[in-house]
Order: C-alpha cells, then sequence, then structure tokens
C-alpha cells in the first residue's frame, strides 16, 4: 500500500529522542529517513542505558524504526562533498544539534539554499531566540522551563518533572507538524523553508491550560476547583494542583482493592456534573442528590476533597478494573492507573499496532511503541532500527558515487 510521505527524502541529522521521534514518525508515514551517524560511534543513544553488552540499546532502537542508516564524517573535507550531494538529493534536513552545530559544519542556511533551494531545514533547540538560545537542552530542562515542573506535583512538596517525555518527544511531534506543513507549502511556493520547534515552546503549548489557570488567578485571586480551595492560600503564581483535573470536571486519583501491595491500584475518578445523579447512586450517597450542599457543582466544589474520599470508600471495595467496568455502565468517567507491565501485556493495543513486537538481529524480539496516528489509507510497518551503517554502501550507490569511490571513503575512515 501507498503512504502519505512516500517520495519525500530526510536528510536526518538527528540524535538522542527529540529529533529521532520527529524522523521516526515521518518515517512511519512513508519518508525515506536517512540517518546520518559518525562512523564508529554513532547516536550516543545507541550505547546509553544498554541491557545487552555491545547490543544498540533500547532507547536507540525504539527511537528508529524505519530509517536507513549511513556513516559520515561531516567535520571531514571529502564528507562535506557527500553531505552536499545529500542535500540536493533530499527535500528535508532535520538536525537537533546545539545551537550553531550544523553552521559549524559549513552547512548555513545561506549554503544550504544554494545547494537546494527547495530544502527545508527543520530543527529543535532548547530555546528560541532570546537570553538562553545557545543553550543544550535535555528533557527535564525544557519540562522545568516550559511550565511543566512548575505545575507538576502536589502543593507541599517540590516541583516535578513528569514521565511522559514532553520536551523531547512533544517537541520531535510539533516539529513534524511544521515539516509536514511546510512541504504542503513548497507545493505552491516551490521553495524551502527554515523550520524551528524549541522544546521550551513545545512544553509550554502543552501546558497551556496552566497559563489560563495563570491569568484566571490573577483576575480572581482564587482557583475553586484546585485542592488549595477552600483551605489553603493561594500565592501569586499558579499553584501546583495535585491531581486536579485540568479541565472543567473536578478530577482525583483514588485508591482501589489491593492498593496497600499494588502501587499501582489506583483510579482516576472525574466527577462529571451531567452524570452526578448515577455517582451518587453508585456509592450509595443517594441522599446528595437533592442536599444543597452537594447538589450542584458550584456547592460542591468547598467539598470536593470529602467527595473524593467518599468515592474512594467505595473503590477500595473494588479493583481498578471492577471499579471502572461498573461506573462505566453508568458513563462515569473514570479511568485505571495503568503499569507499563499492564500496557505491555494488553491485548487491544497489540491488536491496533500501537504495541508492536520487533525482531532485531542482534537483540532478538522487543516491544515498541507503534505508530499513533492511525490512518486509513497510510498504513505502518513496523520496521526494526538500522544497525549503525547498514545503508552506507546502498545510499551512496544511490547517490551515483562508485564502489571505488565508497572503499576509497572507507580507507580513509570518512565513512
Ligand atoms: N560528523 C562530524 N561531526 C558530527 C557529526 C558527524 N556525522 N554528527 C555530530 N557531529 C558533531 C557536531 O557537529 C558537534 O560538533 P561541534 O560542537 O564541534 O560543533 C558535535 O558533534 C556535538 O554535537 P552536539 O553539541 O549537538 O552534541 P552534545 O552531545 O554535546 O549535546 C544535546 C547534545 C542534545 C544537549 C545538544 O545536541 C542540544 O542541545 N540539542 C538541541 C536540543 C535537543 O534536541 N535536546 C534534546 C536532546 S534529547 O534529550
Amino acid at each position: 500500500m501507498a503512504k502519505a510521505l512516500d517520495g519525500v527524502r530526510i536528510l536526518d541529522f538527528t540524535h538522542v529522542q527529540s529529533g529521532p521521534t520527529c524522523t521516526q514518525l515521518l518515517a512511519w508515514l512513508g519518508a525515506d529517513v536517512i540517518k546520518v551517524e559518525r562512523a564508529g560511534a554513532g547516536d550516543i543513544t545507541r550505547e546509553q542505558l544498554r541491557d545487552i553488552p555491545g547490543v544498540d540499546s533500547l532507547y536507540f532502537t525504539m527511537l528508529n524504526h524505519n530509517k536507513r542508516s549511513i556513516t559520515l564524517d561531516a567535520k571531514n573535507p571529502k564528507g562535506k562533498q557527500v553531505l552536499e550531494r545529500l542535500v540536493k538529493h533530499c527535500d528535508v534536513l532535520v538536525e537537533n544539534f546545539a545551537p550553531g552545530a550544523l553552521d559549524r559544519m559549513g552547512f548555513t542556511w545561506e549554503r544550504i539554499q544554494q545547494l537546494n533551494p527547495r530544502m527545508i531545514v527543520a530543527s529543535v533547540k532548547g530555546f528560541g531566540p532570546g537570553p538562553y538560545q545557545d543553550c543544550k537542552v535535555y528533557e527535564n530542562v525544557a519540562q522545568c522551563a516550559g511550565g511543566s515542573a512548575s505545575t507538576t506535583g502536589f502543593d507541599d512538596g517540590p516541583p516535578l518533572v513528569t514521565g511522559a517525555q514532553i520536551g523531547d518527544s512533544g517537541t520531535g511531534l510539533h516539529l513534524a507538524l511544521g515539516i509536514v506543513a511546510a512541504l504542503y507549502q513548497r507545493m505552491s511556493t516551490g521553495r524551502g523553508q527554515k523550520v524551528l520547534a524549541a522544546m521550551q515552546d513545545g512544553v509550554l503549548n502543552l501546558c497551556r491550560v496552566k497559563l489560563r489557570d495563570q491569568q484566571r488567578l490573577a483576575r480572581t485571586g482564587v482557583m475553586q476547583e484546585y485542592p488549595q480551595y477552600p483551605h489553603g492560600q493561594f500565592g501569586s503564581a499558579v499553584p501546583r494542583a495535585g491531581n486536579a483535573s485540568g479541565g472543567g470536571q473536578p478530577g482525583w486519583i483514588i485508591k482501589c482493592k489491593g492498593w496497600e501491595k499494588d502501587p499501582n491500584a489506583y483510579l482516576y475518578f472525574i466527577a462529571q456534573a451531567p452524570v452526578w445523579k448515577e455517582i451518587c447512586k453508585v456509592i450509595g450517597k443517594e441522599e446528595w442528590i437533592t442536599d444543597p450542599d452537594y447538589a450542584t457543582p458550584d456547592a460542591r466544589l468547598p467539598r470536593l476533597l470529602q467527595v473524593f474520599a467518599t468515592v474512594e470508600a467505595w473503590t477500595m471495595t473494588k479493583t481498578k478494573f471492577e471499579a471502572m467496568a461498573e461506573l462505566n455502565q453508568h458513563d462515569i468517567p473514570c479511568g485505571p492507573i495503568l503499569s507499563m507491565e499492564e500496557l505491555a501485556a494488553e491485548p487491544s493495543l497489540r491488536a491496533t499496532g500501537t504495541v508492536v513486537e520487533v525482531d532485531h538481529p542482534q537483540r532478538g524480539k522487543y516491544l515498541t511503541v507503534g505508530n499513533p496516528i492511525k490512518m486509513s489509507d497510510s498504513l505502518t510497518e513496523v520496521m526494526r532500527s538500522p544497525l549503525l551503517g547498514e545503508h552506507t554502501q546502498e545510499v551512496l550507490t544511490e547517490l551515483g558515487l562508485s564502489d571505488s569511490e565508497i572503499r576509497t571513503l572507507r580507507a580513509e575512515k570518512v565513512i
């Protein structure tokens, strides 16, 4: 079956997580992604967090599916010549080097434009233009600088980072959308363009509801759905809200049967206003349906923690799955806290290709997360990540280099 991005060639200069997330997605959508790595070493994640000595790590394999790998010393004059051919051959160059690294290699925007005016140059950087533009940035720095950490955790504890890689993978997703839009615009302009996704910006975009709350707080001095209300103090900045819902329907994480031993025996429960009657019936508090202290969302706001404690007394008599099944019968929104162990074994995720088993020549079978975007006319087949330089000969031949030229480059350690 044809794929959405068939015919699009990506010169993939990405490493670690943010950029590779982007190019992996483009590869799943059908682009030919040629990953350029340094001979002998490659993407640093090949050797990070290894679970099998000498074998590409899961960190690397899970971020580099469906790509081809070539090795090339981009600072060597002969390597630069090969890179020039690649720039002419490809539609998009994606990179997430530290600021200025591409320029230092000699591949400025102007130079790339000379070589290929249709080339789209897409970059992840830690920060956009401003005081921090020259800083190197990793995931948790972005979470902290983008507003996530200050708004995550409990009010009486320190800021927290989250396990969801919103700085790296989140920014990679933003960049992928920018690239696809630039490809679309190029159809009418015939020109490439620069696409920048800064990690701070990406995190802030994902935290936009907290900037909403910042302005609500500035205007009213209080946020009634936050756990600080009514007994705690509000300062001038949006506080950490524990497990309160980010939206208009109050929610909280509550214990289920077995919580004493199982750290994930919990349920996210939403006290959605339209099903308040059903909630009261299920938990055996029918008097709350008409009690003026509980009957309306506004009346419940100062009593939310007590409401959740009462619901919890009910959920603690059931497993999270029993509670979810029963609540869903009444259209009461809730969700079990699922561990990675449970997600890996979940048959429905295997059936849809969201969790996929992949075979790797060195490590054997492993699980990965497949393409979360499902398209009816562009199906994703997850292919294992490439070994370092596995496609060097193949790609250089496609670029028009002869076997003897390739042998010379190899002998001179350019590839
Ligand atoms: N041939 C020759 N040189 C190469 C090369 C190749 N194929 N590939 C990379 N290099 C060189 C770069 O040109 C750079 O050289 P200079 O420093 O002399 O210009 C050097 O390798 C190191 O690149 P780097 O500075 O990007 O790598 P780092 O490990 O020092 O920093 C990171 C890593 C992630 C902090 C930095 O790249 C960064 O801030 N990137 C932007 C933000 C980002 O994407 N962060 C998320 C990373 S995932 O958590």
